[in-house]
């Protein structure tokens, strides 16, 4: 067993960690504080390869393995956590058109998803009824000769406004657990996007409904075969799950930065506040943590790398990392008192920020789920 990250691996931690603390986390508070979709940022993502990273370089990615790609999505969320939400999005349905998609869409959608010019991917599987239970699905899909129809509505959808094409379950058989998984883009007759949702934190990632009202769908495409769609979504999110754990730590560790900095630096009662051992265990408690929640997650990237069964310890790494991070968080603000309640620090924003991760993607109580049967059958 081996602790160490490659030289690849390492490559890409020093040149993201850079561009995240340089570039990316001095303008969170602005994209936070005026719920910005960050384009400029998305942009620089694009040019150093991150939007592609899990499909290889012939469509246009970067091909860096779950393991670099999980690293990198920690780091920028460690810098801006709603820039790191439209960055997992845009490589999850990267990730599943490579995936699941046949020639002709791989070579029509990836390289604009990897360079940036078509626009970000979007996921859209929620509906206002069919969140956790997402085998429940409302949205149809009626076969009407070389095309589909689409008529339904989705909720909560990352990136839905500015996407470029936009994965969308819908039931295309009396069977409605039969779901197909189409690639819809912007301009379609009858796909239209609704105003984006005011959020308690993520700010600057862009969350809409989408309508889709008797909206024509190419036959074509359509990802996999007919009846495909659920087994395709799960499995796209089960690597996503990685994402969100690796979104959760790199929240948490710039938390757990600022309160281990400003411990030392904070005095009370003649000293500094980090000679109070209340403070030093909360700063050991969130440390302890957030390098079980990292393990956990670099071992399921690890396996999705070695194309062994990973679903587990995705979820695993998801429930735990989110939690955990969490925790890290609201300490966080704890140590920094009245300060960390301000947004002259930015403790505040990661306590809004990560509060979301035990929610989507999966909630802790779907991980849960997901964990306990796979032990149970
Ligand atoms: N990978 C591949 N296939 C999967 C899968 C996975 N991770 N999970 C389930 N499937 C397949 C099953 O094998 C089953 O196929 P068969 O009918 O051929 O046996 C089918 O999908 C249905 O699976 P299951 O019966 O387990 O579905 P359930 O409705 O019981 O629900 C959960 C499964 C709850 C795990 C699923 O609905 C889920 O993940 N919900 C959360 C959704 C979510 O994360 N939403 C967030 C959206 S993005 S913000």
């Amino acid at each position: 067993m081996r602790f160490e990250l490659t030289e690849e691996q390492q490559q890409v931690l020093s040149m993201v960690r850079s561009l995240a603390r340089k570039t990316i986390a001095p303008k969170a508070a602005e994209i936070d504080e005026e719920s910005s979709y960050p384009e400029d940022n998305m942009r620089l993502l694009a040019e150093l390869g991150l939007l592609g990273m899990l499909f290889p370089a012939s469509y246009g990615g970067s091909e860096a393995g779950a393991t670099a790609y999980s690293i990198a999505l920690r780091e920028i969320a460690g810098g801006c956590a709603s820039t790191a939400v439209g960055m997992a999005v845009t490589n999850m349905v990267g990730e599943t058109i490579w995936r699941f998609g046949n020639e002709e869409q791989r070579k029509r959608y990836l390289p604009g998803l990897a360079s940036g010019s078509s626009g970000p991917g979007a996921f859209a599987l929620t509906e206002p009824s069919a969140g956790s239970d997402a085998g429940s699905l409302r949205t149809t899909a009626v076969e009407d000769g070389d095309r589909y129809i689409l008529s339904g509505g989705k909720v909560f959808i990352t990136n839905g406004a500015f996407a470029g094409v936009t994965i969308v379950a819908a039931v295309t058989q009396k069977d409605p657990r039969k779901i197909g998984a189409f690639l819809v883009e912007p301009g379609t007759p009858g796909f239209s996007v609704g105003r984006a949702e005011q959020k308690l934190g993520l700010k600057g990632s862009n969350t809409v409904s989408l309508t889709f009202d008797e909206c024509p769908v190419p036959k074509r495409n359509m990802l996999g075969n007919n009846g495909d769609g659920f087994r395709i979504l799960m499995a796209a999110l089960d690597g996503g799950r990685i994402g969100i754990a690796s979104q959760a730590i790199g929240i948490a560790n710039s938390a757990l930065e600022t309160a281990t900095a400003y411990a030392k630096e904070r005095r009370q009662f003649g000293q500094a506040i980090s000679d109070f051992q209340a403070i030093q265990w909360m700063l050991a408690e969130s440390a302890t943590e957030m390098e079980a929640a990292q393990l956990l997650a670099y071992r399921a990237a690890w396996l999705k790398e070695q194309g062994r069964p990973y679903a587990r310890e995705a979820s695993m790494a998801k429930v735990f990392a989110s939690e955990a991070g969490n925790r890290a968080c609201h300490k966080a603000v704890q140590v920094l008192g009245g300060y960390g309640y301000i947004r002259e620090y930015p403790v505040e924003r990661h306590l809004r920020d990560i509060r979301v991760t035990t929610i989507y993607e999966g909630t802790s109580e779907i991980q849960r789920i997901v964990i306990s049967r796979s032990l149970l059958k």
